[in-house]
């Protein structure tokens, strides 16, 4: 069975929405449920950083686009990645924009110290308001450059759509995006509300 390791208000939430999706069997472990499950973690992913998703096999899979394209992948059912070469082409190159500039900055913004060699407070908040501003206009780029990729409400939504629901709920994305794309603003909380999808997001994000 698959094991995806994650917590509450994570990019677990993305993989978790895809293992629905998938309609297959997964086991959800909460790594901040007890020190065992962190340990567990650690054995596996060495940076501690979820999701980690551990195969029936017994590998391990980490990186969120990575294990997108794999589940789409496996599961071509599932219609997370489009059959169509080209739609696909562009769903991958979709998922790597969010994670190498989106969810990136997140990584800066929560911990700045990181990326400091003297991380001293001037120079954290600095860095933190250097990458929330990066973070907003890429999600910006995001919105004009793939929102014909999207879901359109009548199908099923795909990696690219799940990903892009999750990784902008982060660092005041979502009411930069109200403002300045309300289109896209839109498209995100018509992916919120899917049925599939919402049991997965109230999980993660109760009211
Ligand atoms: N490149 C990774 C980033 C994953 C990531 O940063 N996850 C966060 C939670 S949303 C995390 O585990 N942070 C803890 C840390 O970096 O120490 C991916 O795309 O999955």
């Amino acid at each position: 069975m698959y094991q995806l390791y994650g917590h509450q208000n994570s990019g677990a939430a993305a993989i978790e929405a895809a293992l629905e999706l998938c309609e297959i069997p997964y086991r959800f472990i909460d790594v901040e449920s007890s020190p065992e499950a962190t340990h567990a973690l650690e054995k596996l992913n060495p940076l501690k950083q979820i999701p980690t998703l551990q195969l029936p096999d017994g590998s391990v899979l980490t990186e969120s686009a990575a294990i997108l394209i794999h589940l789409g992948l496996t599961f071509p059912q599932s219609n997370l990645l489009p059959n169509n070469t080209a739609a696909r082409d562009q769903a991958i190159r979709g998922l790597v924009y969010i994670v190498s500039n989106c969810y990136s900055a997140i990584g800066i913004i929560d911990y700045p110290e990181r990326w400091l060699a003297e991380a001293d407070e001037s120079s954290r908040q600095n860095l933190m308001a250097g990458a929330r501003a990066h973070l907003h206009r890429s999600w910006e780029v995001f919105a004009d450059q793939f929102s014909g990729d999207l879901y359109l409400g009548d199908e099923t939504p795909g990696a690219l759509d799940v990903l892009a629901a999750v990784v902008s709920r982060w660092a005041g994305s979502r009411e930069h995006l109200r403002s300045t794309r309300p289109g896209f603003f839109a498209w995100l909380t018509r992916i919120d509300r899917h049925p599939t999808l919402a049991p997965v997001f109230a999980r993660h994000w109760p009211d």
